[in-house]
């Protein structure tokens, strides 16, 4: 059997794997990570490993608040993996050290709980993804009616949700006398810092106003843009891996070669250099978010629900259809794009990156992936270009049919009949109103526009936006996904 992938094998590396360049051993955690996915690991987790070197007191302690699948396949290896780089310069492998140890939230409680109390931490950042909030999606408000934050209302020494986790490890920091810690939200939300404060502090609130106050006064919580494809990981990646290494690897994550990350410069104490590992520090990321999410996202999912309902696996075959390529291209230059303000970047230009690194035909990145959690995402990724058109009175029907191409996803059965998992938190809610209303576009239109905390209340007000998606549920009921797009594209040039 290979050996697996740890310190102790570390140096049998080959040399064509570059592997952690400082000394393990001294690395201390100066930053607890809630939720230690794929997507950190292959995003902020390489940043802090290029910084380890510099300064050894920024490692990462990372917690899985759900499953503990990712401390299982770690720990063994001493918190090391592999990032897998797939484009079109090929495959590239990298060892990353900055993770010093995987916790699990629920079954390691006062492990966590001391290391989001310990005076070294000066950080807790987060990839909990959309629906880790706790939020109402269209409002980004608390949603008190939360099953995870009924919960930590009612026990919150023993906190199951993130904010909950947070709110009670800062009790106890000002309890201690400590400093309170920066939080920084690495999700794919609009103003995640500002989203991420209204959570914490009202949940803060709620259990007692001084602490709420404290958090309020002493706690900050930058926004930043992130930025990497990072699809699931395979077995056939693993076997790649355990190939290429000669160990194993239990958790390797593959990801594009390109990556952004850009924070808002608003730290409560100390913070790691991050300018030295290539990260964008500004004032504002408030244009960089709005340009990645629309763009980048909204298209993400405009793709993805429409390939999933025309059998398309990945987001490189469904760019490399004509119509759908020139669907999501036409949709960022004539509807996104008018609504943004340039963050000192060549929107055109970042458009034509965006096809290059969609048709990445070594990522194989599943639209069945992306599609998942709409619910949670519709409002960022498409419902704000929708909002601004209708206020300049712009068209906006290419971005309306990514939103009927999710209303025809969630009723949960594809073009070919074949029944589609639907993994959303409003999935039985959405899945009712189908098996209510039927496949009559414009009533299951109307209906679906009604969920409030996706659509929020002013949506369903807008006749002429209605009317719309309702035609393009119509057509998609009828004619199919690729027809309804080509027919689409002929109709508005440019
Ligand atoms: C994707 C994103 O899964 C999804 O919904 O749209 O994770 C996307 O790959 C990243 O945001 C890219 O930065």
């Amino acid at each position: 059997m290979t050996e697996r992938l740890s310190n102790a094998t570390l140096a049998r590396l080959p040399q064509s794997v570059r592997a952690p360049g400082y000394d393990r051993g001294a690395v201390r955690p100066g930053i607890v990570h809630l939720g230690a996915g794929a997507f950190h690991r292959a995003h902020q987790a390489v940043y802090v490993d290029e910084l380890l070197d510099a300064d050894p007191n920024w490692g990462i302690a990372g917690a899985s608040l759900k499953h503990p699948d990712t401390a299982k396949a770690l720990n063994p290896q001493d918190g090391l993996y592999t990032l897998v780089s797939r484009g079109a310069g090929g495959t590239q492998m990298r060892v990353i050290g900055s993770l010093v140890e995987v916790l699990r939230a629920e079954a390691q409680r006062d492990r966590l709980m001391g290391l989001l109390t310990a005076e070294d931490t000066r950080i807790v950042s987060l990839t909990i993804t959309e629906k880790g909030y706790c939020h109402d999606p269209a409002t980004g408000e608390l949603n008190l009616d939360h099953p995870d934050i009924v919960h930590d209302l009612a026990h919150p020494d023993r906190p199951g949700s993130a904010p909950g986790l947070i709110v009670a490890a800062l009790a106890a920091r000002r309890a201690l006398g400590l400093p309170a810690f920066t939080v920084l939200s690495c999700d794919n939300l609009p103003a995640n810092g500002i989203i991420t404060r209204r959570v914490v502090v009202g949940l803060a609130h709620r259990l007692e106003s001084v602490i709420g106050n404290w958090i309020k006064n002493e706690t900050r919580f930058p926004s930043t843009m992130v930025d990497r494809m990072v699809p699931a990981t395979t077995d056939v990646d693993r076997a790649e891996v355990a190939g290429a290494l000669g160990l194993e690897d239990a958790w390797p994550v593959v990801a594009e070669p390109f990556s952004q990350w850009v924070i808002e410069d608003d730290f409560t104490g100390a913070r790691p250099r991050f300018e030295d590992a290539g990260v964008q520090m500004v004032e504002d990321v408030a244009p960089f978010e709005l340009m990645k999410l629309r763009m980048l996202n909204g298209s993400h999912s405009t793709l993805a629900y429409l390939g999933c309902l025309c059998g398309i696996e990945t987001i490189a075959e469904a760019v490399a259809d004509p119509d759908l390529g020139a669907l999501v291209r036409r949709m960022m230059t004539g509807e996104v794009i008018p609504t943004l303000v340039e963050p000192g970047i060549d929107l055109r230009a970042y458009c034509d990156t965006l096809m290059i690194r969609f048709a990445n035909p070594a990522l194989r990145h599943r639209t069945g992936q992306i599609a998942m959690d709409g619910s949670q995402k519709l409002p960022q990724r498409l419902l704000g270009t929708i909002r601004d058109r209708i206020r300049s009175g712009g068209a906006y029907d290419r971005t309306a049919l990514g939103v009927a191409a999710f209303m025809r996803y969630v009723t949960g059965v594809d073009e070919k009949g074949k029944k589609i998992e639907v993994r959303d938190p409003l999935a039985a809610r959405l899945a009712g109103i189908y098996s209510e209303t039927g496949k009559r576009p414009a009533a299951l239109a109307a209906r679906y526009l009604g969920v409030a905390e996706i659509f929020g209340t002013d949506l369903a007000g807008d006749q002429a936006f209605v009317t719309c998606v309702g035609d393009h549920l119509k057509s998609l009921f009828q004619k199919g996904a690729r027809e309804t797009v080509r027919r689409l594209l002929a109709k508005s040039a440019g």
